[in-house]
């Protein structure tokens, strides 16, 4: 597999890993959020794991207000992260 591959590959199943944690195995509920921002994006999410900030970042990212975070959804956060990221690396 390529790199880009290996890296849509490797976000699918760090998704799956957490939703299927409880409820649902195709969707993130609250807690299920929280264990995946603290434990993969912890630092680069800084203070994000405080549950003001989980309650607000969940309902941002739970567009179709199911009260759940299904995979587009997810990635969308994902997305816009990698884009603040190659902003913040490309800085001249
Ligand atoms: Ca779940
Ligand atoms: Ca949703």
């Amino acid at each position: 597999m390529s790199d880009v591959q290996n890296a849509m590959a490797l976000l699918i199943g760090s998704f799956s890993k957490y939703a299927g944690r409880e409820g649902d195995n195709n969707t993130l509920s609250k807690a299920e959020l929280k264990e995946l921002l603290h434990n993969e994006f912890g630092d680069l999410l800084g203070k994000a794991t405080d549950k003001a900030a989980v309650d607000r970042l969940f309902e941002g990212l739970d567009t179709n207000k199911d009260n759940s975070v299904d995979f587009k959804e997810f990635i969308h956060m994902v997305t816009c992260l990698t884009v603040m990221c190659h902003g913040h690396f490309t800085k001249k």
